[in-house]
């Protein structure tokens, strides 16, 4: 079949509206139509081409939210007219890593996935002159339609606005699942979030959610911290939990040595140029404060984010306020300038 995409032709150009090729759902896959899609920056960090595993031309785009239009031979949990959100960490329930039960990093596809190529070394998507497209992250929301695996596919209830799901997609299920699933906060934690856009805000969902007593949100000035964590009763002071919404390397230090020493926990969240290292004294670690990192705020997606929609229809979740733009897919590189000028949190395509 025929759709219309944003392609991105080369790092640092603007995305390219035009027709593109889209092959029908091989084994083990499904077509989706994509009715919404969020911009994260992300998708921003790999057309700039700072992605290790940036190619091009490829469709980018991982925060979608559609309706399946065909399932390819073997697919069983799915039919078309489900609603659906594609996820960029699969679930197969199946690989050794989701067994272990000790991480939602799904192994199955990550190594076809991150050559821009679905699970049997090939693509989908091509232009019109028959040049192959690159999928991106395993999703290539920034398509009117998509192919995607099946394991990689929550299905979600249908009653949900999908210009609104879209976010679960990523930014909402990262910020919160990094407070919820990776750092476990408890309720009357102190805790420091660094970075307030599309993430950060989640993460200080996430805290509410928790029952954290004293949340601090930074945003290019980091002074100060520590003393506002100090208390008459804790003369040393620091955080329970920090969180590193950037990406910057050394805010990534602040937000580690801003924690309480001896039990103090600093989540990286936030995606580092490539080739960026992160440094500290062994001593923070010697002294007990922790650094850890997660992807997807560690949620299994085919079993967690139909629970985070149902939260956000519930009323449990916000998302509208964070939506801030909505475009046409021609307005698609908009989007990024509204990102880059710091005037939006979320903008979403709607197809
Ligand atoms: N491809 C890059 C890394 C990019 C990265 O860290 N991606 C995050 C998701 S960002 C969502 O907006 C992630 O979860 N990665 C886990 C994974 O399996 O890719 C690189 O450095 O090569
Ligand atoms: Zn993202």
């Amino acid at each position: 079949m025929r759709t219309r995409a944003a392609v991105a032709i080369a790092p640092g150009k603007p995305l390219e509206i035009m027709e593109v090729n889209l092959d029908d759902p091989k084994e083990g896959e499904v077509l989706v139509e994509i009715k919404a899609t969020g911009i994260c920056h992300t998708d921003e960090f790999t057309l700039s081409g700072a992605d290790p595993e940036g190619l091009f031309p490829a469709i980018l785009g991982h925060e979608g939210a559609g309706v399946v239009i065909k399932c390819g031979p073997g697919v069983k949990s799915l039919k078309p007219g489900d609603h659906v959100i594609p996820l960029y960490t699969p679930e197969c329930r199946e690989c050794p890593s989701c067994l272990s039960r000790k991480t939602n990093l799904c192994t199955a596809i990550r190594a076809t996935q991150g050559q821009g190529l679905m699970p049997d070394g090939t693509t989908r998507f091509s232009m019109l002159d028959g040049t192959p497209i690159f999928h991106y992250m395993g999703c290539s929301t920034f398509a009117n339609h998509t192919v995607m695996p099946e394991i990689a596919l929550a299905k979600v209830r249908e009653d949900a606005p999908f210009d609104k799901i879209c976010y679960i997609g990523c930014g909402v299920t990262t910020g919160i699942g990094a407070v919820l699933n990776t750092a476990q906060v408890e309720i009357g934690a102190k805790a420091v979030v660094f970075g307030l856009g599309g993430i950060g805000l989640n993460v200080i969902q996430g805290l509410k959610m928790a029952g954290a007593d004293m949340i601090i949100g930074v945003d290019l000035v980091v002074q100060a911290i520590v003393d506002l964590t100090k208390t008459p009763f804790d003369k040393i002071g620091g955080a329970d939990y920090s969180f590193d919404c950037t990406g910057n390397v050394k805010v990534m230090r602040d937000a580690l040595e801003c924690t309480h020493r001896g039990w103090g926990q600093s989540i990286i969240i936030g995606v580092a140029p490539s080739g960026a290292v992160i440094e500290t004294r062994p001593f923070q670690l010697v002294t007990g404060r922790v650094w850890k990192g997660t992807a997807f705020g560690g949620a299994r997606g085919r079993t967690d984010v139909p629970k985070i929609v149902d939260w956000y229809m519930e009323g449990k979740v916000e998302i509208d306020s964070m939506i801030t733009h909505i475009l046409k897919l021609e307005d698609i590189n908009k989007g990024f300038d509204l990102m880059h000028s710091g005037e939006s949190i979320r903008s979403v395509v709607v197809f």
